[in-house]
């Protein structure tokens, strides 16, 4: 039978790469065609991404991955590119863990209220969501000249093809959509003074979103037509996409630069203790809730192995699984962990202020990163259940953390639940497989979600007893 080749761009906040996967009836195979490092850069305006350093990836990528059938794109959510009335890109995409957005809240609060913008679009408070982006950049000349705002994927998308739009699940990371109509949240974007006509048209995962120019069939040496296919363009939305759960009661933690840990549900939750514990209400594939919380996540520790000088991450891990447990944690769910910079400092800080022993070698700060990830997994995972009164018996760990044993087991002894970790490219095979069924070649959400349980390589985590401990080490931040 015929087998098809997707290629999946997939830019993470630490790596861009572009993969291969090849679908069969009953195949799934997935190969790295190319891998570049995502690397911001400090510019005197503040912290920006390196798009035009992306988009070159993304060429090299393609013409590394050859001949494809269709090619997807997902990215890290909430930034965007603005264009000017000729197309053109008005500067360099402002990263989310830029400073400008540090004092906006009150601002956007006082128009319109905490309790009702959760109300209205179900998404956590976190400082970067496009909408706060949008109020910080209010008064300034680039978004004065924009006449159109394309999200990362979008924006990639349109210099591949030359086709505008905005696809659904990313859209819902803005916090300008109504989970529960997964349409523009027309009310909260007019009382902001935010114009929804500097977005595209909004377009679902599996809608055509144009083919490869002529000047990028070039570059690439590919045969066109190439169509390009929208997927989950929010790396989450794909990564969630392709847990490989059955028909069990489960609860999801995509890791990688962040941890996303929850529940897929088929209806928002909107309560206020809901928004009170700061879940949120993304869109998932196929009319489905993501309901998670953002936890910092590997970022913790990508951030200390730069003030390291980049030790080998393998030694490191090594070394930290002799460092006794839960000796100090950190609350790894903290916004005061967001910027960049000084990071084994101010985890050692964290420790003295809740007075726990200080870390000092880099195995003990490493140790203390992942037993404070694993905590906050378990209470991610414990009240997603509550909130949502949806209980759970195995927690599937997916993305670039199924790469650390250390992180998997301990997520198990701390959350009391089975762990499953794979794929390790969640986010890659969700938006390959959503091509493959735009294209006709597998069936719905459950049919992708068997054909990766059949093909894929999972490793199983047991709990080791002892839960008490971990509640304990919570009350060390909680009780204080
Ligand atoms: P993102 O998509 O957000 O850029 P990834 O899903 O690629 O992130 O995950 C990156 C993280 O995976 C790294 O920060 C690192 O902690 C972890 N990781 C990558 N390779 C390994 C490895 N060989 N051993 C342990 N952890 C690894
Ligand atoms: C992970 C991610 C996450 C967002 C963050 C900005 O890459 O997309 O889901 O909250 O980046």
């Amino acid at each position: 039978a015929a087998v098809k080749s997707y290629a999946a761009v997939d830019l993470g906040a630490s790596s861009g790469r572009v993969m291969v996967g090849r679908v069969g009836p009953d195949s799934l195979e997935l190969t790295e065609a190319h891998r570049f490092p995502n690397r911001p850069v400090r510019t005197p305006e503040g912290l920006r991404w390196d798009i035009l350093g992306l988009y070159g990836g993304v060429l090299e990528g393609l013409r590394a991955a050859g001949q494809v059938d269709s090619v997807g794109i997902d990215s890290w959510a909430v930034d965007y590119g603005l264009l000017d009335a000729d197309g053109a890109l008005l500067g360099n995409p402002v990263h989310y863990r830029d400073a400008r957005t540090e004092s906006v809240a009150e601002k956007v609060w006082a128009t319109v209220p905490a309790e009702e913008l959760y109300a209205a679009t179900g998404l956590q408070y976190a400082p970067f969501n496009t909408l706060y982006q949008l109020v910080a950049a209010r008064s300034s000349a680039q978004l004065a000249h924009a006449e159109r705002l394309l999200l990362i994927p979008d924006l990639l998308t349109y210099w591949l093809t030359g086709e505008q739009g905005t696809e659904l699940t990313n859209a819902s990371t803005t916090q300008l959509i109504d989970p529960r109509t997964r349409e523009w949240s027309r009310d909260v974007a007019s009382r902001l003074g935010i114009d929804l006509g500097l977005f595209a048209p909004l377009r679902r995962p599996g809608d055509p979103a144009g083919v490869l120019r002529p000047d990028v069939l070039e570059e690439t040496g590919l045969r066109g037509p190439v169509p390009v296919t929208a997927v989950g363009s929010h790396d989450t939305a794909s990564a969630v996409a392709a847990v490989p759960a059955g028909d069990e009661r489960f609860a999801y933690i995509c890791t990688g630069t962040w941890s996303l840990a929850g529940l897929e549900l088929d209806a928002p939750v909107l309560t206020e203790e809901s928004r009170a514990a700061n879940f949120t209400n993304e869109l998932g594939l196929d009319g489905t809730v993501r309901y998670l919380r953002n936890i910092m996540g590997l970022w913790l520790l990508q951030e200390c192995v730069r003030a390291w000088g980049d030790p080998d991450l393998g030694a490191l891990l090594l070394d930290a699984a002799k460092v006794p447990t839960l000796r100090s944690v950190v609350d790894a769910g903290d916004a005061a962990f967001l910027a960049p910079g000084r990071m084994p400092d101010r985890i050692a800080e964290a420790c003295r202020a809740s007075g726990q022993p200080v870390p000092e070698s880099p195995a003990e700060v490493t140790r203390c990163i992942l037993d404070s990830l694993a905590l906050a997994h378990r209470r991610a995972v414990e009240d997603a259940q509550r909130l949502a009164d949806h209980p759970v018996d195995v927690v599937y760990v997916v993305g670039g953390g199924t790469r650390n044993a250390l992180l998997c087991q301990l997520t198990a002894d701390a959350c009391g639940l089975p762990v499953v970790a794979g794929p390790t490219e969640a986010a890659a095979l969700g938006n390959v497989l959503v091509q493959a069924r735009a294209h006709g070649l597998v069936g719905d959400l459950a049919g992708m979600r068997r054909l990766l349980t059949r093909t894929q390589p999972l490793t199983r985590y047991e709990p080791r007893g002892d839960a008490e401990r971990w509640r304990e080490a919570q009350d060390r931040l909680t009780l204080r």
